[in-house]
């Protein structure tokens, strides 16, 4: 449905406050039209011809990759931006000393001049969503206006939206219950002048990505990049409603979660927080190289876990596909992903274009003699520069997936069993420890830390603390998020909440290379994560908590030698020692806000340190 932007009262909703938003927001951005997104296949076969027509889009080969578009960003347009990310709560001690401040009203004053006719000459997309399941006790709605058709189709693979969920929220209005919903606002920020030509990928300079936490509301201007851009996706789903869930008692997590099911039959769910490129998507979709076992996923990247009336805590994924790293996928490390993508119905940014008509990216088989680069430049295997940035990535619908669990669509969630933190580090950390308690695990994953890669922009491979893989993503004070965590194993019984482990894939030997083969191998440690679960498996007792034995993790088949093993399990003293002026001054920075419990976490490891 579209109407002339003078004419949005007769918007196709019931829905007064929205319909009175879009109105206010079409009169400040001033756009050409406004079209409110059904999510029907007719929709998106408009959508994604008319980004054709633009050039954004390259439509792929059908045969190879059906209903499926090849775009390429502008090149200072390639991933989150942290610096220009900010958490504008009321009161400047509620974003704390991680995030970006900046008071509302000033905020707001600067991008409504940026917003002032951002939209004219184009389209705005009003876009209805639901973060979660539909059918949830309490649906997380959303409602996304941009002005990039980019955006909105991506928007349509990676949540649940269109006349279905506006029809939803009416219904619930209509029965007398309290509508609420995220107003999430986006603008490419580059308005066209009568005549004026497009380019394919329309951007700005300044860039703004801003969380209003008490409003729950999301203003967005300048960037078309997923994280940036996708707005129910980091911003609504990580960042507001991490603040949803601190005052309401549940956690907002960047985790995946999976289904693992032993030989036995026995079912287990797992979840984990790894910072940004580091393994979720990977992992989540595990092809265990051990015989017998299973896995199944349930999400790659964002976890929502609320305590059930059982005592246990219980986790949904609220996206709708899998906006993953290409770099690096193939038929060996991820053959579900690979199978997701080759059914089709995805959008490919950042990476090579080939000459029949696929993508092709750095780590994938068959590498193409000849390819359109990402920057649009000719590419054969012998340039010196990539083929794809690093930060490339597939959009693809979540129901693709061939491993996809039937508790996906559960609006109640799975059990989890086990928490697993991870971040890419070439020394100090072991390939797997498990945390004494809930209190030591809180500990762990308020001093990860990781090597920085290339989903933000910035330097890459600068060890940095990444709290819970949430750095970028907390949006409040995280002391308070420590706080919120360890009030979670307070109030809760211990014996029902998940086991705790710290894992790292990403240990480096003298000579470089990774000691652990990683990906599929990989189903050795969730192996012995569950058999310590379920108290078979042994474990040394070391000043970071328990690690494998060298006969508990099974290497059975494996090709590395019981020293290279030994390695990746090592604890070394003098390397921890090492960490903690480190973690002293993370810890510092909170002040107040740290609870003193972690303190006492610090105080003992320096103790059994020097034991
Ligand atoms: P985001 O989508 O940014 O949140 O990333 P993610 O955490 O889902 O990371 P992903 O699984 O996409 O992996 C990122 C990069 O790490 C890819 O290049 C992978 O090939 C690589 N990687 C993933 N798992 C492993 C592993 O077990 N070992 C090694 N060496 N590399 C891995
Ligand atoms: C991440 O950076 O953690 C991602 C990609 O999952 S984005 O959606 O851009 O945040
Ligand atoms: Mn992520």
């Amino acid at each position: 449905m579209t109407a002339d932007a003078t004419t949005a009262p007769t918007a196709p909703t019931t829905l007064t406050e929205l319909r009175s938003w879009v109105e206010e927001v079409a009169a400040l951005a001033k756009p050409r039209d406004i079209h409110w997104c059904t999510g029907s296949d007719e929709e998106w076969s408009e959508l994604t011809d008319a980004l054709v027509a633009t050039g954004t889009f390259v439509k792929l080969d059908e045969a190879k990759k059906p209903n499926s578009f090849y775009a390429a960003s502008d090149p200072t347009d390639v991933a989150r931006v942290e610096d220009r990310t900010y958490i504008c709560s009321v009161d400047e001690k509620d974003c704390g000393p991680t995030n970006n401040w900046m008071a509302p009203a000033e905020m707001k004053a600067i991008m409504r001049k940026l917003y002032d006719g951002c939209m004219a000459g184009r389209t705005m997309y009003v876009i209805p969503f639901v973060m979660g399941h539909l059918e949830a006790e309490k649906p997380m709605f959303g409602v996304e206006i941009t002005d990039s058709a980019y955006v909105t189709a991506s928007m349509r693979v990676m949540a649940r939206m269109g006349t279905h969920v506006l029809r939803r929220m009416e219904e619930l209005k209509d029965a007398g219950e309290e509508v609420a919903w995220v107003p999430a606002l986006h603008s490419v920020g580059m308005p066209l002048v009568e005549g004026q030509a497009d380019v394919k990928w329309p951007c700005n300079d300044t860039k703004y990505i801003v969380q209003f936490p008490e409003e729950r509301m999301i203003w967005s201007y300048g960037s078309g990049y997923g994280g940036n851009a996708l707005l129910g996706k980091k911003c609504y789903a990580l960042r507001i409603a991490s603040v949803m869930a601190r005052d309401e008692g549940w956690l907002a997590e960047h985790m995946l979660i999976l289904k693992l099911t032993s030989p036995q039959g026995v079912t287990k769910y797992v979840a984990a927080a790894f910072p940004s490129a580091c393994g979720k998507t990977n992992l989540a979709m595990l092809a265990p190289t051990i015989p017998g076992w299973k896995v199944e996923s349930i999400g790659d990247d964002i976890a929502w876990m609320r305590i059930g009336e059982d005592g246990r805590l219980w986790a949904v994924n609220p996206e709708y596909g899998f906006f993953g790293v290409a770099p690096g996928t193939n038929e060996h490390t991820n053959p579900n992903a690979m199978k997701t993508i080759n059914i089709g119905n995805s959008v490919f940014t950042n990476v090579a274009l080939t000459e029949d008509g696929d993508v092709w990216w750095e780590g994938l088989e068959n590498p193409p003699a000849h390819a359109t680069s990402w920057k649009g430049e000719p590419w054969t295997p012998e340039s010196e520069e990539l083929s794809s940035h690093p930060n490339s990535r597939y959009c693809t619908p979540i129901k693709q997936c061939p491993i996809l669990a039937d508790e996906y669509d559960d609006p109640r969630g799975v059990p989890i069993d086990a928490i697993l933190f991870g971040g890419r580090r070439k020394t100090t950390i072991p390939l797997v420890t498990e945390a004494r308690d809930w209190v030591h695990g809180t500990f762990m994953g308020a001093t990860l830390s990781s090597e920085t890669t290339a989903a933000a922009t910035g330097a890459v491979g600068v060890v940095r603390r990444d709290p819970m893989a949430m750095l970028p993503f907390i949006g409040y004070n995280a002391g308070d998020y420590f706080n919120h965590w360890i009030t979670v194993g307070k109030d809760n019984d211990a014996a029902k909440l998940p086991k705790i482990f710290y894992v790292n894939w990403f240990r480096r030997d003298d000579e470089g290379g990774f000691l652990w083969p990683g990906f599929g191998e990989n189903s050795r440690v969730l192996k012995w994560v569950i058999e310590r679960i379920d108290g078979q498996a042994e474990a040394v007792e070391t000043p970071i908590g328990h690690v494998p034995t060298p006969e508990s993790l099974d290497i059975e088949g494996l090709d590395l030698t019981p020293e290279q093993v030994a390695q990746a399990l090592a604890v070394d003293v003098e390397e921890w020692k090492a960490e903690i002026p480190g973690i002293t001054e993370w810890f510092e920075k909170f002040g107040e806000q740290l609870p003193t419990v972690l303190w006492t976490e610090l105080d003992g490891l320096k103790a059994r340190l020097d034991a």
